[in-house]
């Protein structure tokens, strides 16, 4: 089993960013192909990916799609990382904030910002501002003002920072109080760093 990854993506801020993070926290070499915009659809890309979209990433020679299970992936190749908590009962928390990130946030919180930057249509962020600004807020303040969302750092810290930077991006939730003392406590880990994870945020 190496520890080397090859990572398909377009840019720092894309869904890449939350694959290099966790590739970076278990020590792996990186290789990262950048793809302009549209290559993704094009035919030796879309060889690897037939959904036409970014991370895509190859691991001892496999080609594993989705940023989430490439995450999970890499975790469960390193359990001693405990990048997946082993507690039962810290694991029901974990599986719920997971899943918050991954299903409930991520796509709608992507939509909207995209929209508001003029790249989708404007309608998507009509659409989503009120079900979606309610929700962030409370996933917001349900994050540790210290420590972690487990006892331990996990993936689940890395899927919600993922929504969090782009909420805060997007002018959906303020950079202050205890969300911003729970991203910057993220933002000092030197994985986080190593993957240029927060770079986009202005923080001033
Ligand atoms: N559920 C997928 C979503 C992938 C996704 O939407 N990627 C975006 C960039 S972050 C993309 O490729 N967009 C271009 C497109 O959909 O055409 C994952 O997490 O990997």
């Amino acid at each position: 089993m190496s520890r080397h990854i090859k990572i398909w993506s377009f840019a720092d801020v894309d869904r890449g960013g939350k694959v290099r993070w966790t590739a970076n926290e278990l020590g792996y070499e990186i290789e990262e192909v950048r793809l302009k915009l549209g290559e993704q659809t094009s035919e030796p890309y879309r060889q690897m990916n037939p959904y036409e979209q970014i991370p895509t990433v190859e691991l001892d020679g496999h080609i594993l799609l989705e940023s989430a299970a490439i995450c999970q992936v890499l975790a469960e190749r390193h359990p001693e990382a405990g990048l997946v908590p082993a507690d039962r009962e810290t694991r029901d928390l974990f599986w719920q904030s997971v899943s918050l990130s991954n299903t409930t946030l991520e796509a709608p919180v992507v939509q909207y910002y995209l929209s508001k930057a003029g790249f989708i249509d404007p309608a998507w962020a009509e659409l989503w501002a009120v079900p979606l600004g309610k929700r962030l807020a409370v996933f917001a303040h349900s994050m540790p003002a210290q420590g972690y969302i487990c006892d331990d750092f996990s993936l689940a810290d890395i899927f919600a920072a993922y929504v969090l930077r782009i909420g805060v991006q997007a002018g959906l939730l303020p950079f202050e109080g205890g969300l911003e003392s729970y991203l910057r406590n993220l933002m000092a880990r030197p994985a986080a760093r190593a993957a240029r994870f927060f770079d986009s945020l202005d923080t001033t």
